[in-house]
């Protein structure tokens, strides 16, 4: 048998060199290695071989299979590189060309443009901060001390004792106003962080914070500014409702529910039932939060919110399992 695949390697090799064109490879490629070729009936014999030899030849007969495929392959690049040179293959010039495919923004990054874009229209500032956050600007700084409930709440993923990973972009309020007087107006979108997942929770999301502060501003300035906003994001006629809330840095604080636009307010699987989704989280800035950064709480008085992104490009897309935007799904993400 040995004696025999030494023969077979030879001859295709000879034959192989000596073809020209196409069908010829065709040929080769049929009587040596296709299903029923003098390859395959080879390894086909190897049952009436002794057991003890038949480890050996086996991988022989592996080995010549293997070293012809690979010659049938360089021979192939070869005949159609000289066929192309000769001029023997015409490339058809008529062939409309062959597009590139185009990438597009992630369907939440859209959204967040479109948000930003509607608060810059309102006079907002856009400011960006750390993802890598420190305990004091996530928590302390925001009216949560260490042992505070409200910390437990957030799902933290902690670096060190005293680093994280930002759960909410409310930090940047406090960074926001170290560094400037007011009267400040400003949103800062951006990724955070929590250790949470299931069909309305990721463990990294986007949000976008929004915050206002000045003389005399009301409850009402904060209601005026968000139904501007969801009238604008979705339409004049989407329901909204506040719903009283608590968070350490806000007084009084609210959860903003709009009607679910997948159910139309009926009650789905993504709206748990209730006909209504929470997109966001806001209040009047605690004089807690203030005196922090040491502005005058008694001549100042703000509001600030925290919109939740997936949840909104949820609604405005009808998508109906937040775990679809990070799943890479092409035929997913090029729909948007
Ligand atoms: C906050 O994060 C507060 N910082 C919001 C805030 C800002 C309140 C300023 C007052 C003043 P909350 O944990 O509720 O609040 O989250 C805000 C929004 O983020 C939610 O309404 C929701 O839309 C979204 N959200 C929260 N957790 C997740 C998650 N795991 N996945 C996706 N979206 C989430």
């Amino acid at each position: 048998m040995e004696a025999e695949l030494q023969h077979l390697q030879t001859e295709a090799r000879a034959d192989l060199a000596a073809l020209t064109d196409a069908p010829g490879l065709e040929a080769f490629r049929v009587k040596y290695l296709g299903r029923k070729g003098l390859c395959t009936t080879v390894m086909r014999s190897l049952g009436a071989v002794p057991d003890a030899e038949r480890p050996r030849l086996g991988k022989l007969a592996n080995d010549v299979r293997q070293d012809l495929e690979a010659a049938f392959a360089a021979r192939e690049a070869e005949l159609a590189t000289s066929q192309a040179v000769s001029g023997a293959v015409r490339p058809d010039l008529t062939l409309p060309g062959r597009l590139s495919p185009f990438g597009k923004l992630h369907p939440v990054t859209q959204v967040m443009d479109e948000v930003c874009g509607i608060f810059a229209g309102l006079g907002f500032a856009v400011a960006e901060g750390p993802d890598v956050e420190l305990d004091y600007y996530n928590f302390e700084a925001l009216n949560i001390p260490p042992h505070h409930p409200a910390r437990d709440m957030h799902d933290t993923f902690y670096i060190s004792d005293s680093v994280l990973l930002r759960t909410h972009t409310s930090p940047m309020q406090v960074r926001a106003m170290q560094k400037a007087a007011p009267p400040l107006r400003m949103i800062a979108p951006g990724k955070v962080y929590r250790c949470d997942s299931d069909i309305t929770h990721t463990p990294m999301f986007h949000q976008v914070e929004g915050f206002l502060v000045d003389r005399k501003v009301s409850f009402g300035d904060l209601k005026g500014v968000l139904s501007v906003f969801i009238a604008k994001m979705f339409d004049a006629k989407t329901p909204i409702r506040f719903r009283p809330s608590f968070f350490p840095f806000t007084e009084p604080s609210a959860e903003v529910d709009i009607g679910c636009v997948i159910c139309k307010g009926v009650g789905c699987r993504v709206c748990k039932k209730t006909g209504w989704l929470e997109i966001l989280g806001a209040g009047l800035i605690d004089p807690a939060v203030f005196k922090m950064v040491g502005y005058d709480p008694d001549a100042y008085t703000g509001f600030a919110f925290g919109l939740g992104m997936e949840r909104i490009a949820m609604l405005k897309y009808g998508i109906t399992d937040i775990r679809l935007f990070y799943e890479n799904d092409l035929r997913f993400l090029a729909q948007f």
